[in-house]
């Protein structure tokens, strides 16, 4: 899967993304991970991508043009792999017509990233995040190019760069191949929309405390039992408003809520 990242910050990315389980992934092949400088397609002689907001107000604006050409680029860059990689004869498109990249502009003023979206988005074979800077982009360009408008939680931040790390992330790792244990990105914390059950390691008692012992007991089906009970415990506890969307049994709905 290929991640095209359009900033003003592009060595903010590489070096996030080139660390731990991603940076293994791009490593592997499994990700490709591109940071688009943004300035670089500037025409202003100063290299100037930013501008006054029409209308006045505070800050400036990240100009059209830029951001445009910048993107303009990256759908150039995916049709040539696309041709490269679809022998001309048998492909649906004959070589024509490409259907414009799922193209996503980071902002609070969107709906909230979710478990469910990183699921969704790990389908494409390339996504395409724009982060914004100062106050924000010429609308016009947003109409023009953005096909999907994300927040990733209602805090405002200085720029799009950490949420399109973490959207980065989050995508990546439903991707097949990017995790070395296939069940841990299914089995874990939101899954059926609960929370995770507690974890323990070795030694069997650290600092006064003990491991539960049904851990120990070597009984499959106990462990999973308390695990499911923990899970709907914890959720209760810490995170009450998912229970209405979670998949419990009527049983459990008794039992516990
Ligand atoms: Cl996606 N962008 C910015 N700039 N701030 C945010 C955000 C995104 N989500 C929450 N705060």
């Amino acid at each position: 899967m290929h991640f095209y990242i359009l900033t003003l910050f592009p060595e903010m990315i590489e070096q996030a993304l080139s660390t731990s389980i991603i940076g293994r992934a791009v490593q592997k092949g499994y990700l490709k991970i591109h940071a688009v400088n943004i300035r670089d397609y500037t025409t202003d002689k100063h290299k100037k991508v930013d501008d006054y907001p029409y209308g006045g107000g505070a800050g400036m604006l990240m100009q059209a043009q830029p951001v445009y050409d910048a993107w303009r680029s990256v759908c150039a860059q995916i049709k040539d792999r696309k041709i490269q990689n679809s022998s001309m004869a048998n492909s649906r498109e004959g070589g024509l017509g490409w259907s414009r990249p799922r193209t996503i502009y980071l902002t609070p003023q969107a709906p909230v990233f979710t478990q469910g979206m990183a699921k969704e988005l790990a389908l494409e074979e390339e996504l395409v995040f724009l982060c914004g800077h100062y106050e924000g982009v010429d609308e016009r360009v947003l109409e023009e190019i953005v096909t999907d408008y994300v927040s990733i939680g209602d805090y405002v931040l200085t720029g799009g760069e950490l949420p399109a790390m973490v959207m980065a992330d989050a995508v990546a790792r439903m991707v097949p191949g990017v995790l070395a244990n296939e069940q841990s990105g299914s089995t874990e914390s939101l899954e059926g929309g609960l929370l995770e059950y507690p974890q323990y390691s070795r030694p069997e008692e650290w600092n006064g405390k003990k491991v539960p012992p049904v851990l120990l007991s070597g009984n499959h089906a106990k462990v999973e039992q308390w695990r499911r009970e923990q899970s709907i415990l914890r959720t209760k506890e810490r995170r009450p408003d998912l229970l209405a969307q979670a998949e419990l049994t009527d049983k459990e709905r008794e039992t516990y809520l």
